[in-house]
């Protein structure tokens, strides 16, 4: 409980982009929910719009690009069009995040992540993905079994229509066993490295294994 109530503390002081864009808005909202918004936003169907970043530039068709590197013997990048070629798998399943809000039957489409890291070759000596975004500040990971799974996707759909701006898109990470905040948005690089190497909210006290229902966020967080 002190433990959660000191993160509490670090994240608002770690996120003063969000701080200043919004606090007219929420005012101490924020303070005690520093990872998903306590419901003042308007939202699309039950999500919060979040970003640790202040703005976050856009991209599309033209300029969109995601890097495969660190220990892998076939570094990559690609473009949305090529990310649109490859074969897409599709999950429904509900968004949790961990502090505590829901959006049932959630619709991801995209590659499965496993796909472009067989792709890539993934050295023996790696353990681990790193996650970067183009928002500059965001990052994830995950161990190369979680990363492997095939609830794991590089997201271009949510919801039926392609993964919108506020969304992360054109491109997220869809990691559908863990709370939402290992669902990075606007992705940019997948980098295989030797060990996990923790996440923004992760630095801040979030568990690396987010498994919805068995990691620290609410105790009373739904085991779906
Ligand atoms: N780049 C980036 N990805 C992110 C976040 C963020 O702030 N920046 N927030 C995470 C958290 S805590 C949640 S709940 C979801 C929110 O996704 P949404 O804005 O599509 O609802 O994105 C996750 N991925
Ligand atoms: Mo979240």
């Amino acid at each position: 409980m002190l433990g959660m109530l000191g993160l509490g503390a670090l994240g608002v002081a770690a996120a003063p982009g969000l701080q200043r864009g919004l606090e007219s808005f929420l005012g101490n909202a924020a303070d005690e929910d520093p990872t998903g918004l306590t419901g003042l936003l308007p939202n699309g169907g039950g999500f919060r719009y979040y970003s640790v970043a202040s703005s976050v530039p856009r991209k599309g068709a033209d300029d969109y690009r995601l890097t495969v590197d660190g220990l892998v013997d076939r570094p990559a990048t690609y473009s949305l069009g090529e990310l649109r070629a490859m074969p897409q798998t599709r999950l429904v399943r509900d968004v949790q995040c961990v502090t505590g809000w829901r959006v049932p039957d959630t619709p991801f489409e995209g590659v499965l992540l496993s796909r472009l890291l067989d792709a890539a070759g993934v050295r023996p000596t790696a353990g681990a993905v790193r996650f970067t975004c183009f928002d500059g500040t965001y990052s994830e990971s995950l161990t190369l079994p979680q990363a492997r799974r095939k609830d794991v996707l590089v997201a271009l759909r949510m919801q039926d229509k392609p993964v919108s701006h506020s969304h992360g898109g054109p491109v997220r990470l869809y990691v559908a066993p863990m709370y939402f905040y290992k669902s990075a948005k606007w992705l940019s690089g997948i980098t295989l490295t030797e060990d996990v190497r923790p996440g923004y909210w992760e630095e801040r006290g979030y568990d690396v294994d987010a498994w919805v229902g068995r990691s620290n966020g609410r105790d009373d967080a739904p085991t779906t």
